[in-house]
């Protein structure tokens, strides 16, 4: 039965979108929105890389040879080159930071242009081959230094992000994508190869009923947490007790609690002192969708976006969701600390 759902001959495709944003934006020269495309190509790209990864081959180890002979690249390798790739050719960035990269990839003098981009290409990768949903994070910047580019372009403060948003290789395909004036979602359209505007300005509940982390290691959170937890599970004013989910792929988590509401939690315990999370291109980015969407980010004693980076992979305890929900978080952390 083909699809007979009316074609909208009007459609709010995600290019429409940037393109009339940029239009609104005083004295914008397009390059932000071309480097917003750029990212998008490679976000098309992964979509189509993640749903047919089983029958590519595109899983299990880089460096083994499919049937045709030809070098299989992982998934996130392949991720990784698409973003790079991408970026570098459309002449709007000057530094990149991956999570896949050890050093900043500087971009040859000829290809450059005014912003800096710091991505995870495919988070959640240790979930690909159990098909659980995978993401891609990215956050822009505009750099703020003359002459050579270098690393130290993109230790800025989140709270700099010009634009930032996630992919969700999910059940669909999600882009969620702010520069600052709150947060859209976009569907994509494989028929059209287009992202559709869905959800304009999305707001997150004051308060939500899930909390989301890995308990498994339960026996390595500090006290604050630990009561926090327990007064999820065992309210003592008769209210229900939350709900728990975790997908161990964070873009997966936090697009369910800005859609639902709740708390998302990767703290730092006493194995990892820092948490897991790395700052630049996981909990900046997401914190300030989280925060246009009307949540709050913290480490447990800082908002995320105030945090100044120091090196370009670390890593922070990452505390975000509806407002009242990390609040509560706070106020146990507070009550430790006397
Ligand atoms: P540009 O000259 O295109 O690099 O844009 C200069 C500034 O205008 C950007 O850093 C943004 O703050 C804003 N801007 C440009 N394009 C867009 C867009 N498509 N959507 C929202 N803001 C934009
Ligand atoms: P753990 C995936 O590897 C990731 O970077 C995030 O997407 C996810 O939230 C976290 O790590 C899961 O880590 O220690 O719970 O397996």
């Amino acid at each position: 039965m083909s699809d007979q759902s009316a074609i909208d001959t009007d459609v709010w495709t995600l290019t429409r979108f940037i393109t009339e944003t940029g239009r609104q934006a005083k004295g914008a020269t397009g390059e932000l929105t071309q480097l917003i495309n750029a990212m998008l190509t490679a976000i098309k790209a992964i979509s189509s890389a993640v749903r047919k990864a089983g029958l590519a081959h595109l899983q299990g180890i880089a460096g083994t040879v499919n049937v045709t002979g030809d070098e299989v690249k992982k998934l996130d390798v392949l991720s990784n080159d698409l973003v790079i790739n991408m970026l570098r050719a459309s002449y709007s960035t000057c530094a990149l930071v991956s999570e896949e990269n050890k050093d900043a990839i500087i971009i040859p003098a000829d290809k450059r242009g005014k912003y800096v981009v710091c991505f995870d290409p495919l988070d959640g990768s240790s979930n690909i081959d159990c098909l659980a949903s995978i993401g891609t994070i990215f956050a822009i910047y505009k750099r703020t230094s003359e002459g050579e580019p270098t690393e130290k372009d993109a230790l800025q403060k989140g709270d700099n992000i010009v634009c930032a948003g996630y992919a969700l290789y999910g059940s669909a395909t999600l882009v969620a994508l702010t520069t600052g004036a709150g947060v859209n979602f976009f569907m994509l359209d494989p028929a059209l190869g287009e992202f559709i505007l869905t959800e304009r300005n999305v707001k997150m509940k004051k308060r939500g009923k899930i909390y989301s982390l890995n308990e498994g290691y339960a026996m390595y959170f500090d006290p604050a947490l630990t009561e926090y937890l327990k007064h999820k599970k065992f309210p003592e004013d008769g209210s229900a007790p939350y709900g728990a989910r975790y997908v161990g792929s964070m873009v997966a988590d936090i697009h369910r609690t800005i859609a639902y509401g709740g708390i998302f939690m990767y703290p730092a315990n006493e194995k990892s002192p820092k948490g897991k999370l790395r700052l630049l291109y996981e909990c900046n980015p997401i914190a300030y969708v989280i925060e246009q969407a009307g949540g709050l980010a913290t480490t447990g004693t800082q908002r995320i976006l105030d945090v100044q980076p120091e090196t370009i992979h670390q890593r922070v305890p990452f505390i975000v969701g509806s407002t009242e929900d990390v609040e509560e978080y706070l106020s146990f952390v507070k009550k430790h600390q006397k």
